[in-house]
């Protein structure tokens, strides 16, 4: 028996697209939305059949309830959300459910109990699993002072309403601390609108390492290893790897089992992640847990060798799962690059417009996911993901060569894509050596977009334009 008579692919770009490839291998029909404004998008040509939502050009895909609706005119008996989006939203996995539909997804109560960040943390301590050290909101001067003592310095005064990295400040002693507390209740007020501020022990070059996890609708949960996603610019990933080059066989292990426990303890099941930040003695503190596929699941896929997709599915339909923990193996190093719509010589700032030329990269270790193609318009409204672009090698050396060389194959034109700067942070030396934490690229910024950040193209346009001068100046002679 089929797991699902129809999968309902609410999404769009590269995600879309690989959830509609996993549905094919599985024999399952696909129904996809998509809104006036992105009518040229590829998931609509993939799918078995694509339905218009409104309004565009991005409300369409935010409208659950619309959605649902024409999920069920379709005759769709599971939904799969993606990222971004529905995807974190348990009211709309609990209209699936209402509506006799399939959210392919972990349950409504834990997705709500994660989705608060303050919830989330305070459970996962309950469950054993270390979180930073950390006071709880601060109302005068005398409790920061004695919390202040039990944390230690240097320590950061976090707004309650903050996240993604906004409202942190740094404060080294007792007197920065008393000086600084009015001033971040201001900023909290005026930036998230209310006032409460917390502190907490400031971990100093940490990396920001997350834990995959897989679970089955009978209590069966594994835990697939790491990936280090350290390589971030303004708390947007944009570089990950797999495994961390750092984490021993031992703390994976003690991880990835704290990981399950707690997985367990909130009746998860399907894919998630948990997020770390690791200090340099290997400690490492729960930061937060993300209730969907991310991202850069395929790097995981490529050392494991385990279709998280599929088994998201599978697992959705009510399957068993039939992979034990001592089944996963870590096969080599696996590396993701995302390659954005953005100009690196201009800050990142958005590049959409028309593709000019298109040329992929391929060859041995290579995979590449993405949505654009020659002729394709990249549209404005969207996030800036174009593809990306992962690679296998046994080892850390050889995939980072191997990524290097599918970097240069990789043509894109028409529009700035972030191609050219990922060569750069694949020749330093510290990255090569494995030394990077969520600082890396705030330092390196100037060094990796100084002067030559260009497409080898731009090169050729300056030999040939020097080689015009010559041959006019011996024209002229
Ligand atoms: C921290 C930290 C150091 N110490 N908390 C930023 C985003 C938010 N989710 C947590 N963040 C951080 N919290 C303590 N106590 C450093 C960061 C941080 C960071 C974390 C993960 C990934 C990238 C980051 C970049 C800068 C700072």
């Amino acid at each position: 028996m089929a797991l699902f008579n129809k999968v309902m692919v609410a999404n769009r770009g590269e995600i879309a697209v690989r959830i509609i490839r996993a549905c094919k291998e599985l024999g399952l029909p696909t129904v996809t939305v998509f809104t006036e404004q992105d009518a040229n998008a590829i998931h609509i040509t993939k799918a078995d059949q694509a339905i218009l939502v409104s309004p565009g050009p991005v409300a369409g895909y935010l409208d659950f309830a619309q959605i649902i609706d024409v999920a069920k005119w379709a005759g769709a008996d599971a939904i799969h959300p993606g990222y971004g989006f529905c995807a974190e939203n348990w009211q709309f996995a609990q209209a699936c459910a209402d509506a006799g539909i399939t959210f392919i997804g972990p349950p409504p109560e834990a997705m709500r109990q994660m989705g608060d960040k303050v919830l989330a943390r305070k459970l996962l301590e309950e469950a054993g699993v270390p979180t930073v050290p950390g006071s709880p909101v601060i109302e005068d001067e005398e409790q920061a002072k004695t919390w202040a003592a039990k944390i230690g310095f240097p320590m950061l005064i976090k707004a309650k309403g903050g996240g993604g990295g906004r409202g942190m400040r740094r404060v080294n002693d007792e007197a920065e601390l008393l000086n600084s507390l009015e001033g971040a209740r201001r900023e909290a007020r005026r930036n998230f609108g209310d006032e409460a501020v917390y502190l907490e022990k400031l971990i100093l070059e940490p990396k920001h390492i997350e834990i995959q996890i897989l679970g089955d609708r009978f209590g069966n949960i594994i835990h697939l290893g790491e990936r280090d996603c350290s390589i971030q610019r303004r708390h947007q990933k944009i570089i990950e790897i797999a495994p961390s080059l750092v984490l021993t066989p031992e703390k994976r292990h003690e991880m990835g089992e704290l990981a399950k426990n707690a997985a367990r303890l909130l009746n998860y099941h399907s894919v998630g992640t948990m997020e770390f930040l690791v200090d340099q003695d290997l400690n490492y503190y729960f930061l937060e847990m993300n209730t969907r596929i991310q991202v850069e699941h395929p790097i995981t896929e490529l050392i494991t060798g385990i279709d998280l997709l599929a088994e998201q599915i599978k697992s959705a339909a009510g399957e068993r799962l039939t992979i034990k923990q001592e089944d996963v193996r870590f096969n080599g190093y696996a590396i993701e690059c995302r390659i954005n719509a953005e100009d690196p010589r201009n800050n990142f700032f958005p590049s959409p417009g028309r593709i000019t030329r298109y040329q992929s990269p391929g060859g041995i270790g290579i995979r590449l996911d993405g949505c654009v193609f020659g002729g394709y318009e990249v549209p404005p409204y969207f996030d800036p993901l174009l593809a990306k672009l992962c690679a296998w090698g046994n080892t850390w050396e050889e995939v980072l060569n191997r990524m290097d060389r599918a970097l240069e194959e990789y043509i894109i034109r028409g529009i700035k894509t972030t191609i050219p700067f990922y060569r750069r942070v694949l020749k330093d030396e510290d990255f090569r050596a494995g030394r990077f934490t969520t600082n890396f690229l705030a330092e390196k910024m100037p060094s990796l977009t100084y002067l030559d950040v260009r497409e080898p193209w731009d090169l050729f346009y300056v030999a040939g334009a020097t080689l015009f001068c010559q041959l006019n100046q011996i024209a002229k002679k």
